[in-house]
């Protein structure tokens, strides 16, 4: 998925809004798995469908398709989506709609993600990145595509070698599936694998308020993981957004600023539940407060 590292804003202190009197249900919560965790059949499940969405036209009248439908309108909304009190409830609503996109395209497993804490001793090695068991490696400077001024390697192996991405930009930019891991500098290092070991992602977890937490998951292990991987990222679920250890409190804790606080500009307003996540035709706009809980007839998942 196309990322660009934005500068963070201004801490805003969380407000706690009252919780939703919801009756809704989820009585059999579909339970994600980490992609280690997935059998033979269903990882090449899992691969199959993503490749069907890149075979369906775009849901949204675009020329292009269906899966690219995905990386569009999650760059036409960047600005609207990152760095912002709905980066969470955005993205949570988001994976919910690729996985019943998925579904469509013939999947009948449970969303698969990538838990980075795993792999932090040494990323550039995990089985992640495996031809065979994986999503394929790291792009070859064998093959490479020319984008701008910039050249870039392309993945050569693995289930996604032969993907065409349409989009860098929101202009039609056909190119190879990209990666380029890096430890921030011409070095693959350790991919920078400080900001997501299990330690740190433990501290951020711990963490009561909700901007702290929401700033420091997308600026620390949310933003490391998206430069080391480069390119065009992967087509993969994340497990971000998981600030369930204690629901009784923390299911409803939101706040922050509205949208980006930028410099000589009135500040943002204070966020709320009854903000609208735009989806830009991808699905229904629904409010924050529709997706603050996990176990609802909407969502019904859990790890
Ligand atoms: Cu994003």
């Amino acid at each position: 998925m196309l990322f660009r590292i934005l500068a963070l804003p201004a801490t805003v202190a969380a407000s706690v809004i009252s919780p939703r009197s919801s009756g809704t249900t989820c009585e059999n919560p579909a339970v994600r798995k980490e992609w280690r965790t997935l059998s033979t059949d269903e990882r090449n499940s899992y691969i199959s469908a993503v490749k069907c969405l890149a075979t369906k036209p775009s849901m949204l009248g675009l020329n292009t398709t269906l899966y690219d439908d995905f990386p569009y309108v999650h760059n036409a909304l960047n600005d609207d989506i990152h760095f912002v009190a709905s980066f969470l409830p955005w993205h949570r609503y988001f994976v919910h709609i690729y996985e019943q996109t998925l579904k469509d395209c013939g999947y009948t497993g449970v969303a698969a993600y990538w838990d980075w804490t795993l792999d932090s001793d040494d990323t550039s090695k995990s089985s992640i990145w495996d031809p065979i068991t994986g999503v394929g490696g790291n792009g070859s400077p064998e093959k490479t595509v020319q984008i701008g001024w910039s050249t870039y390697k392309c993945v050569v192996d693995g289930p996604f070698k032969d993907l065409v991405p349409a989009y860098v930009t929101n202009t039609y930019q056909p190119h190879c599936l990209r990666r380029t891991f890096n430890n921030g500098t011409e070095q693959i290092g350790n991919m920078l694998s400080e900001a997501y070991t299990p330690d740190a992602v433990a501290k951020i977890n711990a963490l009561t308020d909700y901007v702290n937490f929401h700033n420091k998951l997308e600026g620390g292990p949310h933003g490391a993981i998206h430069s080391a991987v480069a390119g065009d990222m992967m087509p993969a679920t994340s497990p971000n957004g998981k600030f369930s250890e204690d629901p009784e409190t923390r299911t409803n804790a939101y706040g922050g600023i509205k949208t980006q606080s930028r410099p000589g500009q009135p500040a943002p307003a204070e966020a709320t539940l009854d903000d609208i996540l735009p989806m830009a035709k991808l699905a229904k706009d629904i409010p924050v407060r529709d997706v603050m809980s996990t176990q609802t007839d909407l969502l019904c998942y859990t790890y």
